[in-house]
């Protein structure tokens, strides 16, 4: 467990240290040198999905049963090896990648039969690098759902997408809130969690601490205790200032994702506490992908230096957040 339980230091945010130490990571480009992919926008693959089923502003979350359907799931997994075998339709790498796969690593994420030793695979912006990704995460349909979920009158724009994708033998994630990673005024963070495989409860789907959304701030964490073993000892601490117990939280809040057939996602306040267990089958990866959205009106926070990921998109002199590298999904902006 990382020493550093206050605010984690931006620079850290969200970088699996493997990736930091990865000298194959191509990081992130300079502002200059990104032209953003061209994406056909008359097709939206969110466009018949179902209604947000849950309480969002009591338990901090809801669930869609498919916000996409199977075959687009299909697409996006094979997109996903594609993009882990570095072949980009786009000319242009994810911000963030685990070393990439050679050819010989024919099973899906890489996997070789062998469970010791596993790691999770976490892939940041691939809608950069994949075109399928990209129609995905500027869903108008989808936009406005987060939008109105969250309150938001200007509407929503994406911050981020993470891939997490479990081989099997893959270890948990620690337990966690998404809002202290963000560098951005207002502070929301609305995360969309779509599920890339069903979420049989052997593969560690993502599980809910129901109404912690509404616990106060304190303690978060750093990014490099990702991984770590104790995977609730920040929760924990958490829920003791609420004066919450252990046992309340195990056996009366925490709500499992498990039985999320693929294509079906929640979608999670930022400060709703959150975490996942290992992949413990033999041979079935778990495949998930997180976007971060936040208001369409969200700036740079005035005077502050932005955290290493988003300090390359901040324009000198301005607190402006450039709309092709966050883009506006849902623009209900007057100006
Ligand atoms: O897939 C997981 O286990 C973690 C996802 C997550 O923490 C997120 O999307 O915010």
């Amino acid at each position: 467990m990382s020493d550093n339980l206050s605010r984690p230091a931006a620079s850290q945010a969200f970088s699996q240290p493997s990736f930091a130490e990865d000298p194959t990571s191509e990081g992130i480009p300079p502002c200059a040198e990104y032209t953003p992919p061209r994406v056909d926008h008359t097709e939206d693959p969110c466009a018949d999905c179902t209604p947000p089923r849950g309480d969002y502003a009591r338990d901090g979350f809801v669930t869609l049963e498919n916000l996409i359907t199977p075959a687009t799931v299909d697409i996006l997994n094979e997109r996903l090896e594609r993009v882990l075998r570095g072949q980009y339709d786009t000319g242009t790498a994810p911000d963030k990648r685990p070393k990439l796969l050679k050819d010989n690593n024919k099973g899906v994420l890489g996997f070789s039969g062998n469970t010791q030793g596993v790691r999770t695979l976490q892939l940041i912006n691939i809608w950069k690098a994949d075109t399928q990704f990209k129609q995905l995460v500027l869903s108008s349909k989808l936009g406005h759902i987060v939008a109105e979920l969250a309150g938001w009158k200007s509407g929503a724009r994406l911050a981020q997408d993470q891939v997490w994708a479990k081989p099997p033998g893959s270890p948990p994630l620690v337990f966690h809130r998404d809002t202290p990673y963000f560098d951005f005024n207002p502070s929301d963070v609305v995360t969309v969690w779509l599920a890339l495989d069903h979420m049989d409860p052997c593969l560690g789907p993502l599980q809910y601490v129901k109404g912690s959304h509404r616990w106060g701030e304190g303690r978060t964490g750093s990014a490099n205790m990702f991984f770590d073993k104790d995977t609730k000892a920040l929760l924990y601490s958490a829920a003791e200032r609420e004066g919450v117990s252990r046992e309340d939280v195990d056996d009366h809040l925490l709500v499992s994702m498990e039985g999320m057939v693929a294509g079906g996602c929640s979608i999670h306040d930022g400060k709703t506490w959150h975490g996942s267990g290992p992949n413990v089958s033999s041979c079935q990866p778990r495949r998930g992908l997180g976007l971060h959205f936040i208001p369409a009106d969200a700036t740079f926070k005035s005077g502050e230096e932005p955290g290493k990921l988003w300090k390359p998109f901040k324009q000198v002199g301005s607190d402006e957040l450039p709309d092709a590298f966050f883009p506006v999904t849902c623009d209900h902006r007057t100006i």
